[in-house]
C-alpha cells in the first residue's frame, strides 16, 4: 500500500511555482496576484481562505483577501467582483464557497470574468473544460489529476467510480477521468445518494473517488483488492480528545480500507493540500495568458 502524499507533492508544486515566480521577477514582469472574497465568518471557511493567502506568500505571490460581513447582499458583492472584474492589477479571484444562503451562488460565480476565474466554476469555463479546451481546471479535481500523475498511477482502461456529483468535484471528476488525457481514458461510472446497489458498483472499481460529504462512509467490505482510493472528504468530526474540539475526517474510512488498497490518500495531507497547490498554479496561468 503506497500512500499519495498530497502534502508532499504540492509542497514540490509550491517550490516550482516558487523557481516561476523568481524568473519572472528578474525578467521585470508583473507578480502574480490572487484575490479571495470571504463573507461571513464560517470556521472551516476561514481556515481554508487563510491557507491560501498563506500559500501566496510562500510562493512569493500578492495576496488580496477582501472580508466582507455576513449581512452583504448580493448586490454588493456583485459590486466587489466588477472592481476585481476591472482591476489589472489582480490576475485571477475567488469567492470562497459556501456563501451565505440569502446570496445566488449560481448568479455570483457566473458575474466573475471567465479569465480571472481561477476556480474555474464560471459556465463559459466548465463549458472549455467538458470540450478539452484551454481554460482553468477546478482546483480539486485538477489536483487529484496532479497526485495520479506524479504518482504514474495507470488510469487507461481502468473503471473509476466517482461517489458524488457536486459541481466543484464529482461531475468535473467524472468527465475530467472519461477524456483522453494522462489521468484519463477511464471508464467511468458516478454514484450518487439515489444509486441502487452502490457497494456492487464500488466493489468493480479499480479506481475510487469519494466525494460525497459523510464522514467514514466507504468501508472495507466495498472495495476490491488492489483499489486505488482518492478520499476528497474533509468532515469536523466532534473529539475532546483534541485541542481544537474536532478531527478532520474523509469519506474513507481509512483502517478497513487501506489494507486493501494499492495506493490511497490520507486525510488530512491527501487531496486538500493539492487543491491549494492548484488554485496557485491557475493563478500562475493567469498572470501568463494575460501577459
Ligand atoms: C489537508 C473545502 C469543502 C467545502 C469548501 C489542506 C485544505 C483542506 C485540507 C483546504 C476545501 C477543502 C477548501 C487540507 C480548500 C480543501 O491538509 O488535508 C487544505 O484548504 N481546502 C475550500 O476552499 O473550500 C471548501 C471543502
Amino acid at each position: 500500500m503506497t500512500i499519495l502524499d498530497g502534502k508532499k507533492v504540492s509542497n514540490d508544486i509550491k517550490e516550482e511555482i516558487a523557481v516561476e515566480v523568481s524568473k519572472m521577477v528578474a525578467n521585470g514582469e508583473k507578480t502574480p496576484h490572487l484575490a479571495a472574497i470571504l463573507v461571513g465568518t464560517d470556521g472551516a471557511s476561514m481556515t481554508y481562505v487563510n491557507a491560501k493567502v498563506k500559500a501566496c506568500e510562500k510562493i512569493g505571490f500578492n495576496s488580496t483577501l477582501i472580508d466582507l460581513p455576513e449581512e452583504t447582499t448580493e448586490a454588493v458583492l456583485l459590486e466587489k467582483i466588477q472592481e476585481l472584474n476591472t482591476n489589472d492589477d489582480i490576475d485571477g479571484f475567488i469567492v470562497q464557497l459556501p456563501l451565505p444562503k440569502h446570496i445566488d451562488e449560481q448568479k455570483v460565480l457566473m458575474a466573475i470574468d471567465p479569465d480571472k476565474d481561477v476556480d474555474g466554476f464560471h459556465p463559459t469555463n466548465v463549458g472549455r473544460m467538458a470540450l478539452d479546451l484551454p481554460t482553468f481546471l477546478p482546483a480539486t479535481p485538477f489536483g487529484i489529476l496532479e497526485l495520479l500523475e506524479r504518482y504514474d498511477v495507470e488510469t487507461s482502461g481502468k473503471n473509476v467510480v466517482v461517489m458524488g456529483r457536486s459541481h466543484i468535484v464529482g461531475r468535473p471528476m467524472s468527465i475530467l477521468m472519461s477524456q483522453k488525457r494522462k489521468a484519463g481514458d477511464a471508464t467511468v461510472t458516478v454514484v450518487h445518494s439515489r444509486t441502487k446497489n452502490l457497494a456492487d458498483i464500488t466493489r468493480s472499481a479499480d479506481i475510487i473517488v469519494a466525494a460525497i460529504g459523510i464522514s467514514e462512509y466507504l468501508t472495507g467490505d466495498m472495495v476490491k483488492d488492489g483499489v486505488v482510493i482518492i478520499d476528497v472528504g474533509i468532515t469536523r468530526v466532534p473529539d475532546e480528545t483534541k485541542k481544537a474540539g474536532y478531527r478532520l475526517a474523509g469519506d474513507v474510512d481509512f483502517a478497513s480500507v487501506s489494507p486493501k488498497a494499492s495506493y490511497i490518500t490520507p486525510v488530512p495531507g491527501g487531496v486538500g493540500p493539492m487543491t491549494i497547490a492548484m488554485l496557485l498554479k491557475n493563478t500562475l496561468l493567469a498572470r501568463e495568458r494575460h501577459g
